[in-house]
């Protein structure tokens, strides 16, 4: 089979040798390579040692003796390993990252004059990563929660960093509210539960009482909080930035990720169960895909609103709990962002990476946001508990354009500057600051007038619109979800005043939505509509409109089951028209050995090795399942309850199942499906996604799952 799986650790080393860039070529300077033959153990300060494994202690062959202290040796190693690990970040601890590349096909100089949104000619270096935000740094992938999508530019100008997340307002206006907010999401104070979740008293008594976060909430519970696959959702920089051009003009711009695979989810039983069966689903996801080279991509958009214009909206263009309606603010698509090369070390690169909000650089600002202003502290002192105040110095933070100033020292300093002085000015007049024409950063020259106070606009004091907007420009399916993803997240709150109070919010939103919560959670049903409904739409704010351009399966992985006597024919021609369309085909079979064909002869023929028996994979891991025909190797699957359970749980989570022949009939069993749902005409994928193939080349199957898989995900 293809390397579909991880990578083996010597297959990996000749991959990295793979896509490079300026900041991969930075990197190197500290990166060294244990397959190196030439190397020799040592100690931290260069000794050769002699051992890895015995302490030097008293001891002959008649007895062991004690250890002697003396060993420094083994106290090095001790003490390395006894202070391994960091803090882990605050929020966001569980993550990863990618290196890539960004490319413009369109500048926006009339925008801005940054170079990397200008130059169409450059490929700026990238590290990307994606991560959950409540759990813990060893928390499981799928849970449900909001998605962290950082993007570390290493521009020729400096470093920018869009810090955003996979869903595009935030639960608060007013950066003084996070240490709430994130308090009352993480585990509870007193007894630390639950792990990674939302579902629990404190997160929905916060939503309640904070009537600014139902915008946010009705996202998080919705599908965009259960991604398929990292790449396969949107980021957003959420927060509002400026930009400016080089006549001084200055607009208003929020930062969007468009995938090309499109937007993709699960359903939240896969979800849950995934949570279990591989915690580091998504970690893998990502890790394989640029391991087989099918490198993940983005379209990067800007949403500009010239200055002066801002007022022109009913909600405040600065207040993070609002999405700038795409009708209103079309997006432009202005470049790309591609993750071609997976990091070399994990802690190094991925863990050691450290994003900010104030890195900016020429052409691109910040505006008065209230929660932005904040994050452009938060996230400067946040690096210095986990990486100390010189952690912009490390290897995967440093810019790869030159660096000088008057910082200097602190904990493990290690750049070495020269000269006999360090401050300014000095006279030498050394490291004067640098012109426009130098490339400065110019503050944007705004006059501010006002009085002190504690106050937001009064259009920050609105809080619903949007939020019944975003309902009602969901599908149908997915309206069901987001009514079942409250309906669980709210049975797990035990105190009836929480989910009591949040029925009553939802009431605000839409009544159908907040009887059938209440119906499901328990407490009292609200009778009536609480605010009236706008009955609004909008476009962009549905997944559904995020299919990929071309209806595609790259990537996509499928499970073929078959046990000894499978028909050949099919079974091959799945496969390769699987490959050949960039499909991930495994054979999954009773037992991971060799399985025989149909007719061949156990002890001469080749056999096919399965990749995984019934037992270690489920078709949870899996898009779509195909069990070709055979009579022994159907009725062996008959007989096997893992079998039947992997296709009925494929049909539950409404993917894409083919079958041949003989197959047919046990796919139809396992499903316990009336006959009338299938069609053996090649062209009917009827409404569930199932189709037969039993008139139909195998090879067609591959466009079913592309066609099934487009009906699937949006529901
Ligand atoms: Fe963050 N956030 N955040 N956040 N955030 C952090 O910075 C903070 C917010 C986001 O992969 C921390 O380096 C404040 C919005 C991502 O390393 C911390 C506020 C958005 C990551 C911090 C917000 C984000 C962080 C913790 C409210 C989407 C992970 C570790 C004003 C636009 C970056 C760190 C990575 C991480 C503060 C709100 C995205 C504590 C104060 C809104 C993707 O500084």
């Amino acid at each position: 089979m293809a390397s579909n799986i991880l990578a083996t650790a010597t297959e990996k080393v000749k991959d990295m040798a793979g896509v490079s860039n300026q900041k991969i070529s930075d990197l190197s300077k500290d990166t060294k390579d244990v397959h190196d033959k030439s190397w020799r153990a040592t100690t931290d300060f260069g000794t050769k040692l002699n051992t890895h494994d015995d302490w030097l202690r008293v001891a002959s062959e008649d007895k062991t003796g004690p250890n002697l202290l003396e060993d420094g040796f083994a106290r090095e190693k001790i003490h390395r390993f006894d202070h391994e690990r960091i803090p882990e970040r605050v929020v966001h601890a569980r993550g990863s990252g990618a290196h890539g590349k960004f490319t413009l096909f369109e500048s926006a100089s009339d925008v801005t004059s940054a170079g990397v949104l200008t130059d169409t000619s450059r490929e700026t270096p990238i590290f990307v990563r994606f991560s959950t935000v409540l759990g813990s740094r060893g928390s499981a992938d799928t849970v449900r929660d909001v998605r962290g999508f950082a993007v570390k530019f290493y521009t020729d100008e400096g470093n920018w960093d869009i810090v955003g997340n996979n869903i595009p307002v935030f639960f608060i206006q007013d950066a003084m509210k996070f240490p709430d907010v994130i308090h009352a999401g993480k585990p509870e104070p007193h007894n630390e539960i639950p792990q990674a979740q939302s579902a629990h008293n404190n997160f929905w008594d916060f939503q309640y009482m904070h009537p600014e976060a139902t915008h946010m909430f009705m996202w998080a519970m919705s599908d965009r909080a259960i991604p398929r696959s990292y790449r396969m959702m949107q980021g957003f920089g959420v927060n509002t930035f400026t930009l400016t051009n080089d006549r001084g003009e200055r607009s208003f711009v929020k930062f969007v990720w468009t995938p090309e695979l499109g937007v993709h989810s699960f359903v939240w039983d896969e979800a849950l169960k995934i949570a279990g069966q591989d915690p580091d689903f998504h970690r893998k996801d990502l890790w394989t895909a640029i391991e087989n080279r099918a490198y993940p991509k983005w379209k990067f958009g800007i949403q500009v609103i010239p200055e002066g214009k801002e007022n022109n909206f009913d909600f405040d263009i600065l207040d993070a709990t609002k999405v700038w309606p795409e009708d209103l603010v079309p997006i432009r698509y202005i470049g790309q962002l591609e993750l071609n090369r997976n990091p070399d070390e994990f802690f190094t690169q991925t863990e050691q990476v450290a994003f900010a909000t104030g890195h900016v650089v020429p052409g691109i600002g910040f505006s008065d946001d209230p929660l932005l202003q904040g994050r452009n502290f938060s996230y400067q002192d946040t690096q210095l508990s986990r990486l100390g105040i010189n952690w912009e110095e490390l290897p995967i933070n440093r810019p790869v354009c030159p660096v000088m100033n008057f910082n200097r020292d602190g904990a493990m300093r290690h750049t070495i500057t020269k000269g006999t002085v360090n401050y300014f000015p000095n006279r030498f007049h050394a490291v004067p600051p640098a012109s426009k024409e130098e490339g400065a950063y110019i503050d944007y020259a705004e006059k501010v007038a006002g009085i002190k106070a504690r106050l937001r606009s009064a259009k920050f004091r609105e809080h619903k619109n949007q939020a019944e907007l975003f309902y009602n420009s969901l599908s149908p399916p997915e309206k069901n979800h987001l009514t079942a993803a409250l309906a669980f997240e709210l049975d797990h709150c035990d105190d009836p005043l929480v989910y009591g109070r949040m029925t009553e919010r939802l009431a605000e939103i839409d009544l159908n939505l907040a009887q059938s919560v209440a119906e499901l959670v328990g407490g009292e049903q609200p009778k009536e509509q609480k605010r009236p409904k706008h009955n609004q739409t909008a476009k962009g704010l549905s997944q559904t409109e995020y299919a990929p351009e071309k209806p595609t399966i790259a990537t996509r992985m499928v499970a073929i089951i078959i046990a000894d006597g499978y028909d050949p024919v099919a079974y091959n021609g799945i496969k390769a028209a699987l490959s050949a369309a960039g499909a991930l085909p495994f054979t999954i079979s009773p037992r991971r050995n060799k399985i025989f064909a149909a007719g061949e002869d156990k002890n001469t023929g080749k056999g096919v090795v399965a990749d995984h028996h019934l037992e270690g994979m489920r078709s949870t891991m899996f898009d779509s399942v195909f069990v070709p025909g055979g009579a022994q190797s159907v009725e062996t699957l008959r007989k096997n309850g893992r079998a039947v359970h992997w296709v009925r749980e494929a049909f539950g989570h409404l993917k894409a199942i083919g079958a041949t022949e003989e197959a047919v009939q046990f796919v139809r069993d396992a499903c316990d499906l009336p006959g009338m749902l299938f069609s053996t005409s090649a062209d009917v994928v009827d409404s569930y996604g199932v189709v037969t193939a039993a008139k139909m080349h195998p090879q067609s199957f591959k466009e079913v799952i592309s066609m099934a898989k487009g009906a699937i995900d949006f529901v």
